[in-house]
């Protein structure tokens, strides 16, 4: 069998998971939010991140039913935390370019998903990359604006790897940023991260945006981030991503 069938029939079989990484809130270190993040429990590899098999899913159209699988879970879990009493503010869910523009499925389920759990439009953050946005037509509705007036947040990941448009940001109003990972890593010695960070902080502040930093793994990092600014963080200095009942262990007792 090939990878691309064992894809396939992964759903029916019941292979995904989510799991959930915390989102803190510095120097407070409350809890402002939780990523869900995809893994494959493979039958013979094991636990495969995102990475080794969501570009087979964008390729071959298999990241919609799959992508639509992870919307309806992070749903049905906010709402199991809600009920818990225990929500943090944002569950995030990351949506490829692939099923965002699949015709309108992907607005229509996540309205629907939204109704059936009778959820707060804005607990749930969509997270998107800067590809979508760039692919979206200015000056007509889009569906990015269809989904702020469904009350859903909307957040751009990896801000900064892809073909920033200032006027992106203008355009859509996205409620947060999401720095890239990638130039945290530097921080806070590496002279180009440093002054790319720091811009970027200042750019979203000046846009009236939230912002988060990814990817903080030391006490340097974190230093650094917070003293230019950015008080939002994630990254396995805190926590990596954890099966729920781990998340919801932390939203007890906190990180
Ligand atoms: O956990 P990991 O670092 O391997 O995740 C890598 C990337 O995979 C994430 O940045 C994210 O964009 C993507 N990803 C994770 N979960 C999902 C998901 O549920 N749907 C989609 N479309 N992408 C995801
Ligand atoms: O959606 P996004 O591309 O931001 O996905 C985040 C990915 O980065 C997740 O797959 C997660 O496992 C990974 N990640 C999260 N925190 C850290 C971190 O502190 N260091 C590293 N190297 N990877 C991280
Ligand atoms: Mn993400
Ligand atoms: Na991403």
């Amino acid at each position: 069998v090939t990878l691309f069938e064992e894809l396939n029939s992964a759903l029916e079989r019941e292979e995904f998971e989510l799991h959930y990484q915390p989102e803190i809130e510095w120097p407070s270190g409350r809890i402002i939010g939780v990523e869900a993040l995809l893994r494959w429990n493979h039958p013979s590899r094991g636990l495969l991140g995102p990475g080794g098999f969501i570009p087979l899913a964008e390729r071959t159209g298999l990241i919609t039913p799959i992508g639509a699988w992870a919307l309806a879970n992070v749903c049905r879990q906010a709402r199991l935390w809600r009920d818990l009493g225990i929500c943090p503010p944002i569950v995030g869910v990351n949506v490829s370019a692939a099923q965002f523009f699949t015709a309108s499925r992907f607005e229509s389920d996540l309205a629907r998903e939204l109704d059936m759990r009778d959820l707060d439009p804005g607990t749930i953050e969509i997270e998107l990359t800067e590809s979508v946005l760039m692919q979206s037509s200015r000056g007509e509705t889009t569906a990015i604006d269809r989904i702020r007036a469904l009350g859903v947040r909307i957040a751009i990941d990896d801000f900064g790897t892809g073909y920033s448009s200032l006027e992106y940001l203008l355009t859509y109003r996205v409620n947060r940023i999401k720095i890239a990972q990638q130039f945290v890593r530097g921080l806070p010695h590496d002279p180009v991260s440093a002054t790319i960070v720091r811009a970027t902080i200042g750019l979203v502040q000046e846009f009236g945006c939230e912002m988060l930093a990814e990817g903080v793994e030391t006490v340097g990092q974190l230093d650094f981030l917070v003293q230019a600014g950015c008080q939002s963080v994630q990254g396995f200095y805190f926590s990596r991503p954890v099966p729920a009942e781990e998340v919801t262990q932390l939203l007890r007792r906190g990180v």
